[in-house]
């Protein structure tokens, strides 16, 4: 990650030690409780699938700002940890989803071969469909002391995930075939199908710190315009390459005012992440984790992939 923050490396650092030794550990049990060694063999490969996209790099995005704004927050990274992996398994399922040919047929991802171009379209389908329901059993186990906590995140994650976010967002940009889309339609797509992931992570941590309601509201207008402006970011990027101008804003509004545009959000994230903490006392990690935040608005905004 370029534009690297001041918390963001240790706290990037730690997910990656949670992720693959929560993946090994799974791996490990499941497989061994299969018997038979040929039908062993047949979970490795799905896991393999499994492991070449999720734990293939990619910039963290989402795990970044969920854990970051736990610490801002004040809840202990070990809290949102479980959560913010759950957010990255389907943040997973829906890039190998989103590769496969019947929707956007690619055949690279982050400069690798996609999960269906190695593993094959019915392993990469199945890997994705395990990722999405296994992120769900996640929460279930890891907050199981807490089943309210439970409750509301499986909402979150299921609200912000599926038919009312980023599934709904996916079939509107896939009907999307001709011109015509106007500004209004664009951004209610991108709000659903990029934004609301990045949203549940604000959502989801807000839940587990229960603060009032105003200060929430702030969080999650704070998350939903850098929620935009991650796909603003993400079509400048592809200007140059996109075929589809038609669902994308820089074909819309051209490159100079998408560029504007992205500033605006940026400046809107940042004021509600002031006032959300306008008042509160802030112990020196908390004042860190919000710089870290403000960082990342910058870090999206200035990014090169
Ligand atoms: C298949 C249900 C289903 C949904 C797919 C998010 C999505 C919906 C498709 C991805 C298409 C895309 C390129 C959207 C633009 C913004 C975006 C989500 C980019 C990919 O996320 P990054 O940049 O990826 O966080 P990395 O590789 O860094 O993890």
């Amino acid at each position: 990650m370029q534009q690297q923050s001041v918390t963001a490396e240790p706290v990037r650092d730690t997910f990656e030690r949670h992720l693959s030794s929560f993946w090994s550990e799974y791996r490990k049990k499941l497989i061994s409780g299969v018997q038979s060694e040929r039908q062993q063999k047949s979970l490795i490969l799905l896991f393999s699938s499994i492991e070449y996209s999720l734990l293939s790099g990619g910039k963290r995005f989402r795990p970044l700002l969920a854990l970051t704004m736990g610490q801002a927050l004040g809840v202990s990274l070990k809290k949102v940890l479980p959560f913010s992996l759950a957010i990255e398994m389907v943040h997973t399922y829906s890039l190998i989803h989103d590769d496969l040919p019947a929707l956007d047929n690619d055949d690279f991802r982050r400069g690798q071969p996609t999960n269906h171009k190695k593993f094959g379209e019915d392993i990469a389908l199945l890997a994705g469909d395990a990722l999405l329901t296994e992120s769900f059993l996640l929460l279930t186990e890891a907050y199981v002391e807490e089943p309210g906590l439970v409750q509301k995140l499986t909402r979150v994650l299921g609200e912000d995930s599926g038919l009312r976010g980023m599934v709904a967002g996916q079939v509107l940009d896939l009907m999307a075939k001709g011109p015509g889309l106007n500004s209004e339609e664009l951004e209610f797509l991108h709000r659903l199908k990029t934004g609301a992931l990045i949203r549940a992570c604000v959502y989801g941590v807000c839940e587990m710190a229960k603060i009032a309601e105003e200060r929430q509201n702030h969080l999650l207008k704070f998350a939903e315009d850098l929620g935009l402006a991650f796909q603003l970011a993400d079509d400048l990027l592809d200007a140059d390459q996109s075929q589809e101008a038609h669902k994308s804003f820089v074909g819309l509004l051209g490159k100079t005012e998408t560029q504007r545009q992205l500033q605006i959000l940026g400046q809107k994230s940042l004021k509600n992440l002031e006032y959300a903490f306008l008042g509160i006392e802030l112990n020196k990690d908390q004042q860190v984790a919000i710089q870290s935040l403000q960082e990342l608005i910058q870090f999206n905004e200035q990014r090169k992939k």
